[in-house]
């Protein structure tokens, strides 16, 4: 006997893997034998190896919901820690099951086809499938099931801890404009890290004014989304809502709104140093207000506060508590990118490629959006498993886009291309390929593991290219999924400047540009776009999420050059 003490969790997870094993293969009846053996074993009180101490098979045997054949598989894991029909199914099929099962949409026979035909084995060899656009690729599959894969893992990574913004900020204000309509709300703000539009949320806070809070909590408690109520007051609550995040409401006094206002939007960095700042000043500042000696100087509005502090007003997106008291004290707060501000759009894939509509299609729902123009940016060759284009294809492209543009009005496409970097630097198509287009993008999407002074170099080296104007999503990064390339970023930005390329800040879940290096290439004079890298057409919405990345970065409308018309735009670009 070894004396590898296997656990009752062991036994039924590897029971659970066995079963979805057998589902793989189609085999009837035996896998839900497995599962009910799994289910009864999880539930017991006394450890299956204790039992089998004790008299040994027949104490197995005598367990309610387990099988004659279990019993022999159970004496021959607690007797050696192993079994062998579970070591062979494994040497058969060599991937991490359970994990990749876990994700929605993905069945054992899923998994199964996925190794088969891909070599998947574990959720990152999942996630770069997905991203590559191999998935797509897949018969049975196709792009949406694709996408809902990536979502999948994104909500797999997520749900252990903060969400991206991306799945919060449209819940939060479907929530915002119920609770709008009731009678007496006079004012329903999002506070919090979803008010300076952070990458990742904790939680949702509501802030509220209104003559009759009774009403305003009752409904607030008894939404659709609310799944259960965790706290309630006469003026407050908090809850769970069904798609697995806290929240909270706070309804305040009108007069003091803008203090609670400040305090509730935080940062708490910001809060704490604004605290300190109105110290110096001989005031004193709470949720309730601005205090000098006895008497309240300001409460009621945000900017009230501010000026009364001898500040300029800050945005929420910057109130991080680093230096942006200090220069709102000298009134160097640039006027941020407003929200509403871009004509165009720079990324936007097509069935050309990986996306799911026709250029005509995007063309409409990006006019539908308000904007004037946008870049189509099909994938390039050496990304087979995206039907990236080659040359051919894309000049083939190039007479449809000047077909339609002929026919659209007020809207033009722009000819263009997500072309890669290949490993040594150079471009995945032709100067003569290239020249044909309006704008060229390039982005990192093969050999993301090379060293950190390589990847600079071969980027560097793409930058330099005579024809490119745009590097897509610099650092590789996805929010909640995984960290970007090793990359000297500040190298990047010097290069840019250089070469006169301009950086992306992607609005999409990649949310890349940092803040931080945003705020460095705008100090540096480094022009941006903001794009949606939609494959979609309902995916425009991801500008306004760039636009949120770009403010957190001290971008001004001047700063991102897709705020210009398309003929200034295209003018801008030039080198
Ligand atoms: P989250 O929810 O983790 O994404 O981040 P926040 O910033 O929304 O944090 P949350 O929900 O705990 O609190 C909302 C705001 O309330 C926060 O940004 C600042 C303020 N606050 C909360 N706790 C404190 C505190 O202990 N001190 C100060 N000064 N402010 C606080
Ligand atoms: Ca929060
Ligand atoms: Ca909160
Ligand atoms: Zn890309």
């Amino acid at each position: 006997m070894t004396s590898t003490k296997i656990t009752n969790q062991k036994i039924a997870k590897l029971f659970d893997e066995i079963a979805l094993y057998l589902r793989a293969e189609n085999v009837q009846f035996k896998p839900q034998a497995y599962e009910i053996a799994a289910e009864n074993i999880i539930s017991l009180e006394e450890e299956l190896s204790d039992s089998y101490k004790k008299c040994g098979k027949k104490c197995i045997d005598e367990i309610p919901g387990i099988g004659k054949s279990m019993v022999e598989k159970i004496e021959e894991l607690v007797q050696t820690g192993r079994l062998k029909y579970y070591d062979d199914l494994k040497k058969k099929y060599p991937f991490d099951m359970l994990a990749l099962t876990s994700i929605q949409d993905i069945g054992p026979k899923t998994a199964l086809t996925l190794f088969k035909k891909l070599k998947i084995k574990t959720i990152d060899d999942l996630l770069s499938a997905a991203e590559k656009g191999s998935i797509a690729k897949i018969p049975s599959m196709g792009v949406k099931t694709q996408r809902n894969v990536l979502r999948g893992i994104q909500f797999l990574k997520a749900s252990s801890g903060r969400r991206i913004i991306h799945q919060v900020l449209p819940l939060a204000q479907n929530i915002v404009k119920k609770l709008q309509n009731i009678s007496g709300v006079t004012h329903i703000d999002i506070a919090g890290s979803l008010r300076r539009k952070k990458e990742t949320i904790g939680d949702i806070d509501l802030l509220a004014t209104t003559t009759n809070p009774k009403q305003l909590i009752k409904t607030f408690t008894s939404l659709p989304e609310v799944e259960q109520v965790l706290e309630v007051g006469p003026k407050k609550a908090m809850v769970r809502y069904t798609f697995g995040m806290q929240g909270d409401i706070l309804i305040l006094k009108p007069s003091e709104y803008g203090a609670a206002l400040i305090h509730f939007t935080g940062s708490k960095e910001h809060n704490i140093l604004l605290r300190e700042f109105a110290i110096k000043k001989k005031m004193k500042l709470s949720e309730h207000g601005l205090v000098h000696g006895k008497k309240i100087i300001a409460a009621k509005t945000e900017k009230q506060v501010y000026t009364a502090l001898g500040l300029q007003e800050i945005p929420p997106e910057i109130r991080v508590g680093a230096d942006e008291i200090k220069l709102a004290q000298k009134h160097k707060i640039p006027e941020l990118i407003p929200y509403d501000s871009l004509k165009g759009d720079l990324q936007v894939q097509t069935d050309w490629s990986d996306g799911d509509s026709s250029i005509e299609e995007m063309a409409l729902a990006a006019k539908n959006y308000r904007l004037s123009y946008i870049a189509i940016t099909d994938h390039t060759q050496s990304l087979t498993i995206t039907n990236g284009l080659n040359e051919k294809r894309l000049l083939e492209q190039g007479k449809e886009i000047d077909k339609l543009n002929k026919k659209l009005k007020n809207f033009r496409v722009l000819k263009s291309t997500e072309c890669d970097i290949k490993k040594d630097g150079s471009l995945d198509l032709s100067d003569r390929a290239l020249k044909t287009l309006d704008v060229v993008s390039v982005s990192v999407h093969s050999n993301r593991k090379m060293e950190k002074n390589a990847m600079t170099e071969r980027i560097i080296k793409a930058m330099k290219h005579p024809f490119v104007h745009i590097f897509f999503h610099p650092s590789g990064r996805i929010v909640n999924i995984r960290d970007g390339y090793e990359i000297e970023m500040d190298k990047i930005i010097k290069a840019a400047k250089e070469y006169h390329v301009a950086l992306e800040v992607n609005g999409s879940e990649r949310l890349d540009l940092h803040e931080k290096y945003i705020r460095q290439a705008v100090e540096l004079g480094v022009k941006l776009v903001i794009n949606s890298d939609c494959h979609t057409q309902t995916h425009f919405t991801n500008l306004d999420f760039g636009i949120g990345q770009a403010r957190r970065g001290w971008a001004t409308k001047a700063d991102v050059l897709n705020t210009k018309t398309v003929d200034a735009f295209l003018k801008a670009i030039k080198k």
